[in-house]
């Protein structure tokens, strides 16, 4: 019988890409997000390769998240694989000029957002003594960069999970580690600098950064090892980049 993967932020960027992904490696689907419509569109594109269900919802809301989790389908209730994508960067300010409901979007979405749709699916994971996790960091969850504060912070904090959640799962059988990436070509910056898509483009000039399917590739990866091989952490970065700030553009 296939695995049943489920991953959350599905409807674009690297969630999508790595839906797509583990589609064509013979997953069946949990596609989790917002936009009903964009998991609707990559529902119909994967119709032919797996199995598919949404599931609608903001994972900031946890009454929602906990209904939608625990009322799956009979046949998508076994969760083998979570990843843990759905983040977004809300701003990119100095802490002194801030704007208090990015920085509630961002530890909502990147931190508390996580840990409810984990709540829900650890269990069963525990139960069955199988499972794997993904968390998908970011670089700025290893280093902070200027007006990279509260951003960083919530990516520090999914660090954190990642190695908490893999220390206290540790002799259940399930699986942690996480992918941290750095510049990788997606909406995510123009979330970042809501709509601005100069600003947002100009990010991604000059140089190859990375594309969603590159790290769809290392979730395949690590999804695919044997059962006694956890790759427990990773920084994934373009070519051209060093560190956060430092990233050689022609
Ligand atoms: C996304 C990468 O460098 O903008 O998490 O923080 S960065």
């Amino acid at each position: 019988m296939s695995k049943t993967a489920l991953v959350t932020g599905a409807s674009s960027g690297i969630g999508k890409a790595i839906a797509i992904a583990l589609a064509a490696s013979g997953y069946r689907l949990v596609i989790c997000g917002r936009r009903v419509e964009a998991l609707q569109e990559l529902k119909d594109k994967l119709q032919d390769k797996t199995e598919v269900q949404i599931l609608q919802f903001d994972v900031r809301d946890k009454e929602k998240v906990k209904g939608a989790i625990q009322n799956l389908p009979q046949e998508f209730k076994k969760i083998d694989v979570l990843i843990n994508n759905a983040g977004n960067a809300h701003g990119l300010d100095p802490i002194q000029t801030g704007n208090v409901d990015d920085w509630d979007a961002m530890i909502d979405i990147n931190v508390k957002g996580l840990l409810y749709v984990s709540r829900e699916i650890i269990p069963q994971m525990v139960e069955r003594k199988a499972g794997h996790i993904i968390n998908i960091g970011s670089i700025a969850g290893k280093e902070v960069y200027p007006n990279g504060n509260v951003y960083s912070a919530s990516k520090h904090a999914v660090d954190a999970i990642n190695k908490g959640m893999r220390i206290d799962l540790n002799g259940t059988g399930v699986r942690v580690g996480a992918i941290n990436p750095g510049l990788v070509e997606t909406n995510f910056s123009e979330v970042r600098f809501k709509g601005d898509s100069e600003k947002a483009n100009s990010v991604y000039q000059g140089y190859q950064p990375l594309k969603a399917e590159d790290i769809a590739d290392i979730v395949v990866f690590m999804v695919t090892r044997p059962s006694h091989v956890n790759i427990a952490d990773l920084m994934v970065l373009p070519t051209a980049q060093a560190s956060s700030t430092i990233v050689n553009k022609e």
